[in-house]
């Protein structure tokens, strides 16, 4: 379940965690993981840097069938995960996905919010993937908003995006999202702000990142970190994505640009199949450390398993009190769901 992710800093901006983890300038360097489950670490805080000079960055990312018989992508041969690693470029930047089918099935990547031609589109009606065993290279382009002649403001790329496979089983991808062929796209703006630690949660069908409480992978941080939520939603279900004692902005980052940025403040937030936001908090802020629930809002899937946990330590990374007790009640009862006893 350990995601990884590819980061890509620029000659000024490597940040003091990316350089820990060996990255440099222009090259793929995977640091510790983002999704659930894993060991947590990204960028370091603080304002990033210019970005989105043009360049183009290229990883291989493999695909490959796991023992549990879900699918995953991974970095490196052997490592494949559900969610795939966080994938993670500059507005402006280009990134050149070489995709190895390691299965013996017939897949691909298909990327939600940045550019792309035909060729890498993903589709098999685009005739856009990966033969069983086929490495084949998708090209996904970004770019910074502007504004063109008549005034118009054209978007730019920068979000919380998403990929996935859409050829495994249909030619939809059904088949392949249901089985874990999935993870997170963040396409960077000049000026966003970086985090201490990234977390993907996928509300797949009715499993987070393809697995039920109480065996959903705690999520851990630290009391007054900067914690990046990826949520991202999948399926065949309407849900909705509720955070226990956290509260973020509705808007690109899910922070605040300032005092007077109009943004709806939310806890809890749609997350259909499709869809994708990211928002950061400071862990603990205001409430403390704690064991605090993370879970669909949607009563019947709360109950059917789609909650976990979003440990926050102490800041010297100590256990708070009560945590551990409250981590074992979600282990015997996924947080607590025996409303027949009141419990
Ligand atoms: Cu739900």
């Amino acid at each position: 379940m350990t995601g990884r992710q590819a980061r890509f800093p620029r000659v000024g901006q490597v940040s003091r965690r990316s350089m820990l983890a060996g990255a440099a300038a222009g090259v793929v360097a995977p640091v510790a993981a983002a999704a659930l489950g894993g060991p947590s670490a990204a960028a370091a805080p603080g304002r990033s840097k210019p970005g989105g000079q043009g360049e183009t960055k290229r990883i291989t990312v493999y695909a490959e069938e796991l023992p549990s018989g879900l699918y995953g992508y991974g970095l490196e041969p052997g490592k494949a995960t559900v969610p795939g690693p966080t994938l993670e470029i500059w507005e402006g930047d280009t990134l050149e996905i070489e995709l190895v089918n390691n299965t013996d099935r017939r897949l691909s990547i298909h990327p939600h919010g940045v550019d792309y031609d035909t060729a890498s589109d993903g589709s098999p009606m685009n005739d856009s993937f990966n033969e069983p065993g086929e490495t084949r290279t998708y090209v996904w382009r970004t770019r910074p908003q502007s504004q063109g002649p008549d005034g118009f403001w054209r978007p730019g790329s920068a979000g919380y995006w998403h990929y996935h496979d859409h050829a495994l089983g249909s030619p939809h991808g059904t088949e392949g999202i249901a089985k874990g062929l999935y993870g997170a796209l963040v396409v960077r703006r000049e000026g966003d702000l970086l985090p201490d630690r990234q977390h993907t949660v996928v509300f797949n069908d009715m499993t987070i990142n393809n697995k039920m409480a109480p065996h959903v992978p705690v999520l851990e941080a630290n009391l007054g970190e900067r914690v990046e939520f990826i949520a991202i939603g999948h399926g065949s279900n309407f849900h909705t994505f509720h955070l226990h004692a956290h509260r973020w902005a509705e808007n690109r980052t899910g922070y605040l640009q300032g005092p007077d940025d109009p943004s709806r403040i939310v806890d809890n937030r749609d997350l259909n199949p499709g869809d994708s936001f990211g928002f950061q908090v400071i862990a603990g802020d205001g409430v403390g450390p704690g064991a605090w629930m993370f879970h669909c809002h949607v009563q019947s899937h709360s109950e059917g398993g789609m909650s976990g946990v979003f440990l926050v330590r102490n800041a010297d990374g100590s256990m708070p009190e009560g945590a551990q007790e409250a981590i074992d009640r979600y282990h015997q009862h996924g947080g607590g769901h025996h409303t027949a006893t009141g419990r």
